[in-house]
């Protein structure tokens, strides 16, 4: 309907890709001096990133809208991952590569006598998630942009991201991170779309016209949630997804009995107070707190994005039984589960669907991922807590609880036992509602995000859901990193270096590797790997040297584990291996000494600021690095380092630069990992233990390219029931490591009390004992095998290019196809 001769106008100002350097500095320049209202002269490496950033950002909004535009004329079935994490790291060289324009801006900012990696460096990460589970959001959205998915991330605008971790004394001091102070140069503020949300109030029961008894929830808080987008770019495709985040404003209704009582300052700050619900991410990784304002990030983030979502649907005109034709939704963890509840009530209460038709649309729009099995982890919300700030929504349970029970009755009569095992309400005091099994009750599929895992869950927590539901409803997808991430950005060298044996189409399919493995025993090429590995190492020295003034030598073993600190994850397993060696070494003259394999011991991650038992572990990690850096002994044997506030950009250079990193959870508690595949695909080995993707991994690679040890899931219960009832056995030489640490050597021994008792006489729980002599004897064949650099890098090489399966994209490919039922829909370049 728009005359030709507009559009041929519009067409011939519109904003192409850059071409060549000039058009990338014409730009730049233009955001230097009208965005940013500066000069050449005071243009520093802030504005210059800043200026290159919106430079690159223009582009991608265009390319946003036109597949939005695409999509909404096409009509096509979309995807939601609701996510209450997204942890993006940096955009700009992302957003350069995935849209081929970083040489232009390279050359372009270095005529003005600008280094584009210090420009890369001036951006803070946008560190909106704990660990794997936001991390993995962020790979998945990379993937559905590069898959030409229609899908969009669905989360929350927190102005404080994970906290900066400092180190001070050898403990954890966490400081506020405020990300926002320049703005985001990637953020499209979006102060129309807006959703009026409900706390509190109550329900008003009443008759309709057609004498139909029905409920409304009304008189209630109203807080307003206001839409942010951040454009989501597909590498090698003009596909640009959405991640729409939500922050809370004070809505307009202005408490006008307060402001006419002459509380008018009262009244404001009581508005202003709507703003702290968005304002900062729950720092808690695999731990559930059950915090009131925990439950309105959620509520308001689910009922913003439900709100937006039924209204797009509804401007297609379709009937409500298209739906779930049109639209899939998922659950990332059960965060998100007051959405199926909220569905519910925009269709029954507000739509004015019958119950049961509203719920069949229900269950065929969700599915549910599962992340964990660690029962601390599992979210329950006091039924007091939900009847209090969501009354409606409280009711809407106990009835999609009752027809439940009702149709495990009919299948399976007189099991009381059962019905109250699966009942959404646990009788306990208070009342508490599983949000697991209400999101189980609410989807079609159930997912784990490992073979192993996904396995688990249907034998132990959710065991009867499967007599229940029968199998079919539980189902696999293992996760999976974004290439261009964690291997074409993060290790250009490497990328480079593969690239020129098998040509770059590996970035977009991953598979590609597996041309690579005719060249593992091409020594020429294995000394180019080991070459490039050196140089990652150097980098990796230079951050540490340049962090904590410690000297790593890039010839020794670096052997890594970066991850959250939490006990199942056992880094404590770890550095307790490493207080062996060097009272192993110590006892060594200098010539035996020598002969033995040099290593750095390299920790980071951060622990909850309320998790005591992970704070412990950190300040003995720093402990031992204190003593064992500073003996002159050690200076070529044996370094300890701990990295300060480990984050997306820190992994980025830590993650190329290992020779073996340490996945060793107890069997049967990490869900998958994924760093284990970043690892491995950036040539480092692994050491251990038989756990989530570390099974997958081993099976794709070979048991020979992987240091296995420890005991098996299945043994796991049994052993801790030994503990109980039999005590713990600690052995000879984890006894020895206890007496070092008790001789005051590395200070105060008290400090260490409660996590040396925890395992000793505390149950362990985490099978540190059970584990310890296997664990040093992996370390033993690491130590000899990588004496043998040829056969270290054919190993390298061979498990490099058997990492095909690890892409995001592929499980992205998984979910669509087997949860989803979603297809691609490319925008034309
Ligand atoms: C985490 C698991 C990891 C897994 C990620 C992503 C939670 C609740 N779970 O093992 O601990 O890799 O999820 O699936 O954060």
């Amino acid at each position: 309907t728009i005359p030709l001769e507009s559009r041929q106008i519009w067409k011939k100002f519109s904003l192409g890709e850059f071409g060549d350097k000039q058009e990338f500095q014409q730009e730049f320049v233009r955001h230097v001096e009208t965005s940013l209202a500066r000069s050449l002269y005071n243009c520093d490496d802030l504005a210059a990133y800043q200026a290159a950033s919106q430079a690159v950002r223009d582009r991608l909004v265009v390319a946003w809208n036109r597949t939005q535009q695409k999509h909404t004329l096409t009509d096509t079935k979309r995807v939601y991952y609701l996510s209450l994490e997204f942890l993006m790291g940096r955009a700009l060289d992302n957003a350069m590569l995935n849209t081929r324009t970083k040489q232009y801006a390279r050359e372009g900012v270095k005529d003005f006598g600008f280094r584009l990696e210090d420009l890369i460096e001036q951006e803070p990460d946008a560190a909106l998630g704990n660990g794997g589970l936001g991390r993995l959001a962020a790979c998945f959205v990379d993937s559905l942009a590069s898959e030409n998915y229609p899908g969009w991330g669905y989360g929350l605008r927190y102005e404080y991201g994970i906290f900066k971790q400092k180190i001070i004394d050898g403990y954890q001091v966490e400081q506020p991170d405020y990300w926002l102070t320049y703005g985001s140069s990637w953020e499209i503020p979006r102060n129309e779309i807006s959703v009026d949300i409900m706390f509190y109030g109550y329900v008003r029961h009443y008759t309709d016209d057609e004498g139909v008894h029905r409920r409304c929830w009304e008189g209630g808080d109203v807080v307003r949630a206001v839409a942010s987008d951040f454009p989501v770019p597909g590498y090698g495709t003009a596909n640009v997804n959405n991640l729409r985040l939500w922050s809370s404003k004070p809505a307009q209704e202005f408490d006008f009995a307060k402001f006419n009582a002459g509380d008018y300052i009262n009244s404001v700050s009581e508005q202003q107070r709507a703003e702290t619900i968005s304002a900062v991410l729950y720092p808690n990784d695999n731990f559930d707190s059950g915090k009131e304002l925990r439950l309105k990030q959620q509520y308001l983030w689910v009922a913003a994005s439900l709100n937006d979502i039924v209204r797009r649907f509804k401007k297609s005109k379709r009937p409500w039984r298209e739906f779930p034709e049109q639209i899939a939704i998922q659950l990332n963890d059960t965060h998100p589960t007051l959405a199926i509840v909220e569905l519910q009530r925009i269709f029954v209460d507000l739509e004015q669907l019958p119950w049961k038709e509203a719920w069949d649309l229900v269950v065929e729009t969700f599915g549910y991922t599962n992340h964990t099995v660690l029962p601390e982890a599992l979210e329950k919300w006091p039924v007091p807590m939900l009847e209090n700030l969501l009354p409606r929504h409280l009711e809407i349970i106990y009835d999609i609880n009752l027809y439940f029970l009702q149709e495990v009755e009919a299948k399976f009569p007189n099991d009381r036992e059962l019905l109250s095992r699966v009942s959404i309400i646990e009788e306990s005091q208070p009342q508490q509602a599983r949000m697991a099994y209400l999101a189980i009750i609410g989807s079609h599929k159930v997912n784990g995000v490992a073979e192993l895992h996904s396995d688990l869950i249907k034998k132990t927590i959710f065991k009867d859901f499967v007599a229940v539901y029968g199998g079919d409803k539980f189902i696999n997808v293992t996760n999976g990193i974004t290439p261009r991430r964690w291997l074409h950005q993060a290790n250009p060298e490497l990328s480079d270096l593969i690239a020129s044996k098998i040509g770059s189409g590996f970035v977009k399919d991953l598979s590609e590797l597996r041309h690579l493995e005719k060249f593992a025993d091409d020594e020429d090429f294995q000394r180019q790997w080991m070459l490039v590995k050196h140089k990652r190492k150097e980098k990796l020295a230079a951050l540490v040297k340049s962090q904590s003034g410690v000297v790593l030598n890039p010839d020794h073993l670096f052997d890594i584990q970066v991850k959250r600190i939490h006990e199942y994850k056992r880094q404590q397993l770890n550095i307790l291996g490493v207080i062996h060696r060097y009272v192993e070494l110590k006892q060594m003259s200098p010539e035996e000494r020598r002969k033995m394999t040099p290593r750095v011991s390299l920790f980071g991650g951060k622990s909850a600021p309320g998790y005591y038992m992970a704070k412990t572990i950190i300040k003995l990690i720093n402990d031992v690095g204190k003593v064992v850096n500073n003996d002159p002994d050690m200076f070529d044997s044996l370094k300890v380092v701990f990295v300060e506030d480990y984050n997306v950009s820190k992994a980025e250079i830590i993650i190329p630069a290992s020779d073996i990193s340490e996945h060793i959870s107890t069997a049967g508690t990490e869900a998958s990992g994924t760093s284990n595949m970043k690892f491995v695909l950036n040539g480092g080995l692994i050491i251990g233990t038989v756990d989530g993707a570390n099974v997958e991994i081993t099976r794709e690679i070979g048991e020979d390219n992987i240091y296995l040890f420890g005991h098996l899931a299945d043994e796991v219960e049994d052993i801790r029931h030994k503990h109980k009832y039999g005590g713990v056995q600690v052995g000879k030489k984890l006894q020895q490591v206890f007496d070092f640490i008790q001789s005051g050597a590395l200070g105060d021994p008290e400090i260490y009390t409660s996590l040396l008792h925890s395992i000793k006489y505390g149950g362990d729980y985490y099978l540190v004992s059970d584990d310890f002599d296997a664990y040093l004897e992996a370390q033993h064949t690491i130590n000899h095998d990588f004496k043998d650099t040829k056969e270290w890098a054919r190993k390298s090489i061979v498990s490099v290019s058997r990492m095909g399966f690890f892409s995001s994209d592929r499980a992205i490919r998984d979910y669509a196809e087997g949860i989803w039922n979603v297809e691609p829909s490319p925008v034309e370049e």
